[in-house]
């Protein structure tokens, strides 16, 4: 392909808004175009990773018996209403209403749609499992789109779906979408983890999620050195040791002028604030819930939104705190308080706590759970420390920044129910469909590939992804034996398979190096002054290693490199 001929818009200055590295790098090499806040065009190069990336994709869902298909991005709002989810994602839907005024919305999943579309056809037993996939265009409207392709609001995404009639068929299905995802990930040169993942919102039980190591990441993943325990910090559980028993003590009521906060308080009345009992008030699907936590952890909202089933939780507001709780911001506790009280297992085993007074400048000592107020349960609810121990004491928790790249979820039936999707079991029986959904981020992994590979000359492919395979660049475009050269070269190289684009343009060398160095195609051969003497430069983009070869072994010398030295 004849650079002259493609639209590489490169720069060299970097946007002032992009701050990831791969958002940076993208924009300055002309991989991607910004459209409005979230949504950006995939310029030619982009174009092409993409493709290669879907085409693995495509080889490794062949390999478990998937199927491609594709259905519509406008979807009648009222599927999202039988299944409950329209008032779930609120403003994150994109809505919009047809001529004659029906709702639609722009899909940000297809898991109803799917299901209506396989309703009563896969009606019997025989015809399942079936695994159907899209590689399709998702919208979500959100609050705040970054770092490039990583968080925009419409983007690629591989979604799949098995319907399955035994929990053992959905089992099979969930293992073999994690070798395939496995492989895609391998194949695209990324490192990843795969980690425990919330399943909450999608109604199922297991998910794993897929995750790329990623200073910019906005997942926080909890893992053991030794690679046993790798989980996002959402589900993220810790071993709790608590060794501060104490005799009952008189509860006592103290003063606290305006002294608030779980710091303020500690060091007011002395206490460490493993002895204070934070209350954390909540309003989940319109009730008010109050959380008990020791002081120096903080409730974690996933845990706690799971543990209700709650569709909506959010902290309660300073003015509900006085109207649905009956106390005072900054001096809420557990002590006469009327709402259902729910408590983490750290505050299972304390005792002369101080908490709340409910009431202004107020606070309690030596409050104890059952003799001064009663918790209707407790759970795990609170957000794991990096140091602490795995639940088996055998390994500490450290912490790292991820890109969440993929996530696969067994369903049961939670969408299959909603919409009546049934079929005849062997005994004849009417089942609910069971249901695993399999997703990976192909635009954010675009962008995790390039935060994990680029370097400070610009992006850097692997060989399985690469736009083209190798940068033929002749230096001085009027010469015409250099020119000549690279014209033979190119065609001896593309004669052995490999693809070839020749920077063909009317730049000056500094340009053309540079701007190769920025678009990162794996290997490149210049043919500049020792042109004359048939020698040409041959350099590999991820190591720096450079030949010089004479032109008849140079497209054999590239096939080498290509195959031994490119990742
Ligand atoms: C929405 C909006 C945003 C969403 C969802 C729904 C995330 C939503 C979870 C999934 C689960 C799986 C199939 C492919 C793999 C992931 N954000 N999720 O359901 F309406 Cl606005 O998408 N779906």
């Amino acid at each position: 392909m004849k650079q002259s001929k493609l639209f590489i818009p490169t720069t060299k200055e970097i946007p002032a808004d992009a701050e990831a590295l791969s958002h940076q790098m993208m924009l300055r090499a002309g991989y991607i175009k910004q459209i409005s806040a979230g949504t950006y065009a995939y310029l030619p190069l982009a174009w092409k990773v993409v493709q290669n990336i879907q085409n693995v994709i495509r080889e490794e869902m062949e390999k478990i018996d998937a199927v491609e298909m594709m259905v519509p991005a406008v979807i009648p709002s009222d599927l999202w209403k039988k299944s409950g989810r329209y008032n779930t994602y609120g403003d994150t839907l994109f809505k919009l209403n047809d001529r004659h005024n029906r709702e639609f919305i722009l899909g940000p999943t297809h898991e109803e749609t799917m299901t209506y579309i396989v309703k009563d056809l896969l009606n019997s037993y025989k015809k399942l499992p079936i695994t159907l996939y899209q590689l399709q265009d998702k919208f979500r409207d959100e609050d705040r789109p970054r770092y490039g392709l990583l968080r925009g609001r419409e983007f690629l995404m591989k979604d799949a779906y098995t319907f399955a009639s035994s929990n053992e068929q959905l089992d099979q299905s969930f293992n073999d979408m994690e070798q395939a995802y496995r492989n895609i990930f391998d194949r695209c040169g990324l490192n990843y983890q795969v980690i425990l993942g919330d399943a909450g919102a999608m109604g199922g039980s297991d998910s794993k999620e897929f995750s790329a190591p990623a200073e910019i990441g906005e997942d926080t993943i909890v893992y053991s050195k030794n690679g046993e325990y790798a989980a996002n910090i959402e589900m993220a559980t810790s071993k709790f040791i608590d060794n501060s028993f104490e005799d009952i003590k008189e509860l006592k009521e103290v003063a606290t002028p305006n002294i608030k906060t779980i710091s303020e308080v500690s060091n007011y009345l002395g206490y460490p604030e493993t002895k204070l009992i934070k209350s954390m008030a909540f309003i989940a699907d319109e009730e008010p819930i109050m959380v008990l936590i020791r002081g120096d952890y903080e409730v974690n909202d996933v845990k706690l939104k799971n543990y209700l089933d709650a569709d909506n939780l959010r902290e309660a507001t300073e003015e509900e705190i006085v109207s649905k709780f009956n106390s005072v911001p900054g001096f809420i506790g557990p002590i006469g308080t009327k709402v259902r009280i729910l408590a983490d297992l750290t505050v299972e085993s304390m005792n002369n706590s101080v908490v709340g007074a409910n009431k202004i400048d107020a606070h309690y000592e030596n409050a104890n759970v059952n003799r001064d107020f009663s918790v209707s349960s407790f759970s795990d609810f609170r957000i794991v420390k990096a140091g602490e121990l795995t639940e088996d004491g055998k390994n500490k928790l450290e912490f790292t920044k991820g890109i969440e790249i993929g996530h696969i979820f067994k369903l049961g039936t939670k969408y299959s129910d909603s919409l009546n999707a049934k079929f005849l079991d062997e005994n004849g029986r009417q089942q609910s469909l069971l249901m695993g959904c399999f997703g990976i981020g192909i635009s954010r992994l675009l962008s995790a590939i390039c935060e994990q590979s680029a370097d400070k000359n610009g992006l850097v492919w692997n060989k399985e992804i690469t736009p083209y395979d190798v940068h033929v660049i002749p230096v001085n475009t009027k010469d015409d034996t250099q020119v000549k050269l690279a014209e033979q070269v190119s065609t001896a190289i593309e004669n052995l398979k490999m693809s070839v684009l020749i920077d063909d343009r009317k730049e000056r060398a500094g340009v053309k190096f540079a701007e190769s160095d920025l678009i990162g195609l794996p290997i490149r051969v210049t043919v500049g002054k020792k042109a004359s003497e048939g020698i040409v430069e041959i350099k590999v983009r991820a190591t720096g290693d450079t030949y010089e070869v004479n032109k008849e072994e140079a497209a054999k010398k590239v096939q080498e490199l290509f195959l031994n030295d490119v990742k």
